[in-house]
């Protein structure tokens, strides 16, 4: 290169570089679940829409599969300003405060629509108990509904006694006391490894965990419960949120709100789909037994009025509102 073509080049990085004096963030986020699940694909999207609608000022970066931070880690990681923000089960904070349990209440919730209605009434106090905690509410997304899977066929709560049950949250915890089986609690990042060498033999959960992590490798039935519909929500640090410029928020915001709507959407349509690939796995995939339902609707009574002594009038009034929106 010329010296006058050198000049010439270096005057033009300077040039841009007083034109546009971008400031630009790397946003980790911690995501607990396997990159193929339609939370972390949705989350994928949500990360390039901010880098792109913010001009990389703001460029997120996904970490799934509990590679930066296990599901159980992500919460405090965001809280102390390790990482800015990241996804979590919401309900994995129940044991914090039962208010976040409130989309893992048995048989209160049990359809896409009816878990989009319990969310609106719930949202305004769940936003603000994360506030309280310096944590911002950004977007959230249902799982499809839970049923019970099994190495073994079941049709009674008599026949789950002694089972070792993978759990998620403190309800999922508790539904084990309560039929008889024995709980050990496990990140679904765990999971295949968990069933593949009989450190658990059922687990309550969606079509879509037991899909993405092929659990038809160790266990041949999955029950349809439609027990409730738990959520992911994604929750940024609120003194990074703070520093955002309002043009930012706008694009973060519009951002989040697509990446809501597409993955609820998604959760949907990946119900058929993922059970359809449980029976294509070689699992058997039906109703529950009547017996069976009746069962799990009398524990589902004993767990609404525990969580309901818990969560006091705070959660009362949500189940209330929920009742008005139903
Ligand atoms: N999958 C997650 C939570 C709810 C669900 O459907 C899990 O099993 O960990």
């Amino acid at each position: 290169m010329s010296n006058s073509m050198t000049f010439l080049a270096a005057g033009v990085v300077a040039l841009t570089m007083t034109a546009t004096p971008i400031v630009a963030e790397k946003w980790d986020m911690p995501m607990a679940y396997s990159g193929s699940n339609f939370h972390s694909v949705t989350g994928a999207e949500f990360a390039k829409c901010v880098t792109t609608g913010t001009g990389g000022e703001i460029e997120i970066v996904t970490h799934p599969s509990g590679s930066l931070f296990p599901g159980a880690q992500i919460k405090r990681a965001i809280q102390t300003g390790q990482v800015p923000i990241g996804e979590r089960l919401l309900s994995g904070h129940q044991n914090e405060n039962a208010l976040f349990g409130v989309d893992s209440v048995p048989f209160l919730a049990t359809s896409f629509d009816d878990a989009d209605k319990l969310w609106e009434a719930a949202k305004p106090t769940i936003a603000k108990t994360l506030a309280d905690q310096g944590l911002h509410l950004l977007y959230s997304v249902a799982w499809p509904p839970q049923g019970l899977y099994f190495r073994d066929a079941v049709s009674s709560v008599a026949d789950m006694k002694g089972i070792k049950f993978r759990s998620y949250n403190n309800a999922t915890s508790r539904l084990a006391e309560l039929t008889g089986m024995l709980p050990v609690t496990i990140e679904a990042a765990e999971i295949s490894q968990a069933f593949a060498t009989g450190v658990a033999d059922a687990m309550v959960s969606s079509g879509s965990t037991g899909y993405d992590r092929k659990v038809w490798e160790s266990l041949n039935y999955f029950y349809e419960v439609d027990a409730w519909l738990p959520r992911n929500y994604v929750m940024v640090n609120s003194g990074v949120w703070d520093g955002v410029s309002d043009q930012n928020k706008n694009v973060v915001n519009a951002c989040a709100g697509l990446a809501e709507y597409a993955g609820n959407w998604r959760a949907k349509e990946y119900t058929g789909f993922t059970l359809q690939g449980l029976r294509d796995g070689g699992m058997t995939v039906a109703p529950a037994s009547d017996q069976m339902k009746s069962e799990l609707q009398e524990i589902g009574k004993v767990m609404t009025a525990e969580w309901l002594e818990a969560a006091g009038a705070e959660g009362q009034a949500i189940v209330d509102g929920f009742m008005s929106l139903k």
